[in-house]
C-alpha cells in the first residue's frame, strides 16, 4: 500500500454568517448576502480543492468542546439539523454526513498509543457542531467527501495556552502517522477565527455591511503580523508565539486547531496560500491554505 498523505492544510473559519450568506437550500434562514470577500476567497479555494485528489477531509473544530480528553467522530453517517447557539437567526442546516471511521479509529488509535486521552463518538443522536459543517460546506458545498471531526480538548482554559500548544502538537504528530500507515490522501481543515473580540449586538439586518468592521486597531495589527509570517512561511514561528498571540487578542487559535494542523504538516517553511481578510461581527477572518506540492502552490492574494 502507498503510504498516505496530507494533501493540503485549510484555515477554514466558521462564521454561521457566511453560510447564511450563501443561502444554500439546506440553511432555514434567508439573506442578501454579505461578507464578499471571505465567501470569494472560499469559492476560490474549493476550486482548487477540486482539482486536488484526496480522499477525506480531517477537521479540527473548536465548537465541539471536551474537557475529559480529546473525542473522535465514530459514526458512518451523521444526519440532523445544527443549530448555532447565539445565531439562531442566522444557521439552521439541515445536514447529512458521511464519516471515514476508519481513519478517525486510527488516528484515536495512534493519539492514544501516544499517551492522549481519547474516546470514539459513537451517539447516533450527537449533534455535530456548526464549525464543522460551516468550514467543510464552504469548502465542499457538494459535500462529496466523507469528513472526519476531532472535538477541541479545553486544555487552554483547564491549564494554560503553553499546555494547549504542547498538547494539540503531539495530537498533530499522531494524526500524521495515523494517515501516512493508512494509504489515504488527506485535506486538513483548522476550522476557527484569527482575532476573536466580537459584538455583543448585532446589526438589524445582520448582513448590512455599513456596520461591519474589525473589533478594534490592536487586533487588526496582531492578525497582519501572523498572516505576514504565514506569507513568509514562518509556521515554526508562527505556533511559538501563539500563546502570547491568543491572549493579546482572544484568538479562536485557543482551542489547538492551527498548533495541530502546523504540527501534522511539519510545520511548513513555505509561503501559504491567502485566500482572504475579512471581519465578521468584529471577529478577524482568514482563509488560508499550505501546499506541500509546489507545483501547484500558488501565489493568490
Ligand atoms: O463561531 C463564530 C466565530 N468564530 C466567529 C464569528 C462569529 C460567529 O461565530
Ligand atoms: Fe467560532
Amino acid at each position: 500500500m502507498a503510504r498516505g498523505e496530507i494533501v493540503a492544510g485549510c484555515l477554514a473559519p466558521h462564521p454561521p454568517h457566511l453560510v447564511y450568506a450563501e443561502n444554500p437550500d439546506q440553511n432555514e434562514a434567508y439573506s442578501e448576502g454579505g461578507w464578499e470577500t471571505l465567501r470569494w476567497g472560499y469559492q476560490r479555494l474549493a476550486r482548487k480543492l477540486k482539482d486536488i485528489d484526496y480522499d477525506v477531509m480531517v477537521v479540527f473544530t473548536p465548537h465541539w468542546q471536551t474537557y475529559i480528553g480529546t473525542h473522535f467522530l465514530g459514526l458512518p453517517s451523521f444526519k440532523s439539523k445544527s443549530v448555532d447557539p447565539i445565531f439562531p437567526n442566522l444557521f439552521r442546516f439541515n445536514y447529512d454526513l458521511t464519516v471515514d471511521v476508519e481513519l478517525s479509529e486510527a488516528m484515536r488509535d495512534e493519539a492514544a498509543a501516544s499517551g492522549i486521552i481519547t474516546k470514539m463518538m459513537r451517539n447516533p443522536d450527537f449533534r455535530v457542531d456548526y464549525g464543522t459543517i460551516v468550514s467543510c460546506h464552504l469548502l465542499n458545498p457538494e459535500w462529496d467527501k466523507p469528513i472526519v471531526t476531532i472535538s477541541s480538548n479545553r486544555n487552554a482554559h483547564y491549564y494554560s495556552a503553553e499546555v494547549m500548544n504542547e498538547q494539540a502538537a503531539a495530537l498533530g504528530r499522531a494524526c500524521r502517522k495515523a494517515i501516512e500507515e493508512s494509504g489515504k490522501k488527506v485535506v486538513l481543515v483548522s476550522s476557527h477565527s484569527l482575532s476573536h473580540r466580537h459584538f455583543t449586538t448585532e446589526a438589524p439586518l445582520p448582513e448590512d455591511m455599513s456596520r461591519e468592521h474589525i473589533y478594534n486597531h490592536s487586533n487588526y495589527v496582531w492578525d497582519m503580523k501572523i498572516v505576514q509570517m504565514m506569507r513568509d512561511g514562518k509556521m515554526k514561528e508562527v505556533i511559538d508565539i501563539l500563546p502570547e498571540y491568543t491572549e493579546q487578542t482572544i484568538a479562536e487559535t485557543d482551542a489547538g486547531a492551527l498548533t495541530w494542523m502546523m504540527s501534522a504538516m511539519e510545520y511548513p517553511d513555505y509561503p501559504a496560500e491567502i485566500y482572504g481578510y475579512q471581519s465578521v461581527i468584529g471577529t478577524g477572518n482568514l482563509i488560508a491554505s499550505w501546499d506541500p506540492n509546489e507545483v501547484s502552490r500558488e501565489l493568490v492574494l
